[in-house]
């Protein structure tokens, strides 16, 4: 990993405002127990991942999911690997088919899985490898409200994101919905293990601001590595 990146703005304050601070590239922070920001993890790779990102949406274009609810999704979302995050009137799951085409999600991109394995064992996971890859592309104004991530057989596994494009507003709150939420703001680069206690905090994306990023254009890709099924249990005999 870089170890003197360039100073760049930005970071959660122990009192949780977000406020502006000089935090290198190459800082390995414990937010929680059990969560991990790796500023600037993904930096220097984000042209050949977003490379990756358009060539998944020409085989599995992003759409906006319905929620069981009724809502359309303002997040865009596709995926790539053996299993993908899909919603609808039935409920939310993971299927190894895009219901759009009928065939299996895109192959995850070695970039993808190697750089997953990588921010995991750098905030101290056991070997971890991802099964999925949601991608969710976020335009102006596009949000993901305040939830919990209960669709994963396989809660040891940690999940690992990695923030593409333009900046977000990260909320952050606690085991009940009611918690406290604090801001956090993620950019292009950063990565995120999220594992421990903190898998299952409630958390979202404040509406995304308006800009322009040199690599992504207006938008921010987010990609979200995990273990959904049930891991097999190990025998002593
Ligand atoms: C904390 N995505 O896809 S990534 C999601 O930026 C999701 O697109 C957001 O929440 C995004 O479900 C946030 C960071 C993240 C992902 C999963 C988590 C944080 C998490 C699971 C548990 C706790
Ligand atoms: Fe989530």
């Amino acid at each position: 990993m870089t170890a003197g990146g360039m100073p760049r703005r930005s970071l959660i304050g122990v009192t949780g405002e977000l406020f502006a601070s000089t935090v290198p590239d190459g800082t390995c922070e414990a937010l929680d127990d059990g969560a991990t920001i790796l500023r600037g993890f993904a930096r220097g790779q984000e042209a050949a991942l977003l490379a990756e990102v358009r060539a998944i949406a020409a085989s599995a274009p992003f759409r906006h999911l319905i929620t069981p609810g009724g809502h359309r999704m303002s997040v865009a979302m596709t995926n790539c690997g053996a299993l993908g995050w899909v919603s609808d009137a039935r409920g939310y799951r993971y299927e190894s088919r895009d219901p759009l085409s009928g065939r299996p999600w895109p192959a995850m991109p070695a970039t993808f899985r190697e750089l997953a394995r990588a921010a995991a064992r750098r905030a101290g996971y056991p070997p971890f490898e991802p099964e999925a890859c949601l991608v969710n592309r976020y335009e102006p104004g596009a949000r993901l409200s305040l939830h919990q991530d209960r669709d994963e057989e396989d809660t040891t596994a940690p999940i690992v994101s990695v923030s593409l494009g333009l900046p977000a507003t990260f909320l952050w709150g606690g085991l009940a919905r009611s918690d406290r939420v604090r801001r956090m703001r993620l950019d292009s680069g950063d990565v995120v293990v999220w594992g421990g206690r903190s898998r299952h905090v409630f958390h979202g994306i404040a509406p995304l601001a308006d800009g322009f990023h040199a690599l992504a254009g207006r938008c921010r890709i987010n990609l979200t590595f995990r273990r959904c099924r049930r891991p097999v249990p190990t025998t002593s005999r």
